[in-house]
């Protein structure tokens, strides 16, 4: 019987795949089980949840004692999205945080120069978003945390090293150490529809030093060795500007969000810092981001941009535009 899931739950679920520690994990796990559809399509992904969030509920207590102990990597996540880059070593992951953003990485030819996760922010015109760069993953080590980082994140960048011919199997390796953490690496993010405990990540293939002559047969390889036709690809030369610009707009436009301005009632515009919502996100999800219970006590929203008047009044499933200025009126 097909589970018939609502646009509702899957926020839900998506919340609680998105979530950074048992916590958060807990207040979503409970939502999800008060938001499901209640028949015997959903019985078995009902018993499922139930079981999660006993066993989140006993993590929770054991992450209390742990974090004080060993080293946990959270990062709360900001701007339009989180991306982790994740490669073989020397592949560039290093590289493309330090051209993208501010934050100078150790980048190095020699191998396993990046020993720990690290975020920082890529801005987009007057947007941003977040990249954490990560240690290599080799045949022999991934380590622990990354999969947990990865099953997280929006968007997986998975860099391909243009000029070696090691690059394809050393891909390969990668794309299979996730695969048997249950962790999908494909053409997009979310649970798997059958099988729960499997995350499927959209990924970008960023093969870079793609000046390389022999780059393009290298991917061909790659694409005729594994099952990769879900990926999207791109080739970079990270010394050439016009070349970093382009990943960084397919980074943002991967993302898929559209920025919305904010202003206070009888206050002028917040033109500084949009927030980001999805594609075909509504002013509820706008409300949600501001503040929770802003989104509980919502009453309407007057908002100027497209293909609305200035300053109509709309309700909270009005579907945002990019750079829509709206009011939030409880
Ligand atoms: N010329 C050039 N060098 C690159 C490119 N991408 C990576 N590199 C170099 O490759 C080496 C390894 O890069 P790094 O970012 O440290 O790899 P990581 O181990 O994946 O983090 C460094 O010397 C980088 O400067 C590229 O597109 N062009
Ligand atoms: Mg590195």
């Amino acid at each position: 019987m097909p589970a018939n899931l609502t646009p509702q739950y899957q926020k839900a679920e998506n919340a609680y795949r998105r979530a950074q520690d048992a916590e958060e994990r807990i207040a979503c796990l409970e939502e999800m089980l008060s938001i499901i559809p209640k028949h015997k399509g959903t019985d078995k992904l009902q018993a499922d949840l139930r079981k999660r969030l006993k066993e989140t509920r006993a993590d929770s207590v054991s992450e209390k004692q742990a974090s004080k102990k060993s080293r946990s990597y959270k990062f709360p996540r900001q701007g339009a999205g989180q991306v982790v880059l994740v490669g073989g070593p020397n592949s560039g992951k290093s590289r493309i945080v330090a051209e993208l953003t501010k934050a100078s990485p150790e980048v190095a030819d020699y191998p396993f120069t990046t020993h720990e996760p690290s975020p920082a922010m890529m801005p987009w015109e007057d947007a941003t978003a977040q990249l954490i760069d990560t240690p290599p993953v080799t045949d022999t080590h991934i380590a622990p945390y990354l999969t947990g980082i990865v099953r997280a994140a929006d968007l997986v960048l998975l860099t391909f090293d243009g000029s070696s011919d090691d690059a394809p199997d050393d891909t390969l390796t990668v794309v299979s150490q996730f695969r048997d953490r249950k962790t999908h690496l494909c053409d997009h993010t979310g649970f798997d529809e059958d099988d729960f405990s499997i995350v499927n990540l959209q990924t970008l293939l960023v093969a870079t030093r793609a000046d390389d002559p022999a780059c393009g047969d290298r991917l061909e390889y790659l694409a005729e060795a594994g099952d990769l036709t879900g990926f999207q690809v791109i080739r970079v030369a990270l010394d050439d500007p016009e070349s970093r610009e382009a990943l960084r707009d397919a980074i943002y436009h991967t993302l898929d969000v559209v920025r919305v301005y904010t202003k206070r009632p009888g206050k002028p515009a917040d033109f500084e810092a949009p927030f980001t919502v999805p594609r075909n996100g509504t002013i509820e999800d706008l409300a949600l981001q501001v503040h929770r219970d802003l989104a509980r006590d919502l009453k309407f929203a007057r908002i100027w941009g497209q293909g609305v008047h200035d300053g109509q009044s709309v309700g909270r499933d009005h579907v945002l535009s990019d750079k829509d200025l709206v009011e939030l009126h409880v």
